[in-house]
């Protein structure tokens, strides 16, 4: 087997943010003009009032203060309340596209790799804006890499899943390098009018490039030691919106179409598995707790993750080891924990040890324990 190494990470941000004020401000004037609109209709029982939000809350509840938005137009509109994208052309690059060649780039670039050296392109995210062709085929021409280009699909942890098929085709000698990328164009898909849930995501792009130690050269890269996925189904995160839409005798984006969940239930429940299947991890490559310097982790919420450190570690732990990021970035589906990553591990010295864990709907788990080179 191949020993594989992450020799390349690339975060690229939108250029628009939303902050918690500017998004209740535009959420709770839509709750008044529609509590007004359908008074009646609340009054007889009918139609539930939409309660308002609050920028302490979301912060306080969440960690969340702002997020970045691909296209801001339309999201704070109240006769709107979702973004203004526009149609491309079929001849044209698809948006998610070209939000993963931003990322795509910078991580190539950072592995000092062209697409000669990489013969597969995992495009690894929440949704993907079409079902075919592949957005991973489309990266794959633009960028010139021959070989192979396939999208998955695995909520929050997509990219953790993504990477560790990259591992296994290395190791396993079916490629050489592997780009996988998490364009994680969220906004689309979050119901704005939704209390609940209108503050929890944003838009962003991260990407790796994955390949043999024998052929990296890289200033930083990272020896992976282990990797594992792991699943339970749970109703508690749905998305309900996809193909067989159109069959059905119901609006295509009626609010169960949309994103939603039990926050509450997940925070319990994801908490306890996240934390035994690092530990479980952990052990599995013959290191122990205190060998890991760094826990780059899930970015869904702030409380959350405290927990799970605490879990981990029997104590707080110390912001570098356990950096947020998701203060600027909100929840970026499967991105989190790789932004973490790009924004916090340049100053690892070599032989340090880190964990990248993801966590979120399906349930879905997914671990690597990495070595800095
Ligand atoms: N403003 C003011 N008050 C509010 C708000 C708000 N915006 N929202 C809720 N409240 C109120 C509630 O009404 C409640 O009041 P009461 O007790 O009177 O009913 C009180 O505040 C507390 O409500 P909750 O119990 O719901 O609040 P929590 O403290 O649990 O916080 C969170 C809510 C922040 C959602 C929290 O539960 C959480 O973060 N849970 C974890 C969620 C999580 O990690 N989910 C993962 C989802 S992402 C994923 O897996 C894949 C999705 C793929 C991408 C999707 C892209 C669109």
């Amino acid at each position: 087997m191949n020993q594989v190494v992450i020799s390349g990470a690339g975060l690229w941000r939108p250029a628009h943010v939303i902050t918690n004020e500017e998004l209740v401000e535009a959420y709770n004037a839509y709750a008044v003009r529609f509590n007004e609109e359908h008074a009646e209709a609340i009054a007889s029982g009918e139609l539930a009032e939409k309660p308002l939000s609050s920028a302490e809350f979301i912060e306080k509840a969440s960690g969340i203060r702002q997020r970045y938005a691909y296209i801001k137009e339309g999201i704070l509109d109240i006769g709107r309340m979702r973004p203004k994208i526009p149609r491309r052309r079929e001849e044209e690059l698809s948006h998610q596209a070209e939000l993963a060649l931003h990322s795509a780039r910078i991580a190539m670039a950072s592995a000092g790799k062209t697409g000669d050296d990489i013969d597969m392109v995992i495009v690894s995210c929440a949704y993907t804006e079409r079902s075919y062709p592949a957005i991973a085929i489309e990266v794959q021409n633009e960028l010139g890499i021959t070989g192979t280009g396939f999208d998955m699909l695995v909520a929050c942890s997509a990219a953790t899943f993504a990477l560790q098929r990259a591992h296994d085709a290395i190791a396993a000698g079916s490629a050489r390098a592997v780009l996988v990328i998490n364009p994680e164009l969220t906004s689309p898909q979050v119901n704005y009018t939704d209390r609940d849930s209108h503050f929890i995501f944003g838009d962003v792009s991260t990407a790796m490039v994955l390949e043999r130690a024998d052929t990296c050269t890289s200033v930083h890269s990272y020896e992976i030691l282990g990797s594992r996925s792991q699943t339970v189904y749970s109703n508690n995160i749905r998305s309900n919106f996809g193909y067989v839409a159109y069959a059905q005798d119901v609006d295509p984006f009626c609010a169960e179409n949309l994103f939603h969940q039990n926050g509450r239930s997940v925070f319990k429940e994801v908490c306890p598995m996240a934390a035994d299947h690092m530990l479980g991890q952990i052990d599995a490559v013959g290191l122990s707790i205190a060998e890991i310097r760094r826990w780059w982790l899930h970015q869904a919420n702030i409380n959350m993750n405290q927990l799970i450190a605490r879990r981990l570690l029997g104590r707080d732990p110390d912001p570098e080891e356990a950096p947020i990021v998701l203060d600027e970035f909100a929840n970026t589906a499967s991105a989190g924990s790789i932004i973490a990553f790009c924004l916090h591990h340049e100053d690892l010295d070599a032989g340090d040890c880190g964990v990248i864990c993801s966590f979120g709907a399906g349930y879905s788990i997914g671990s690597l324990v990495i070595r800095k080179r």
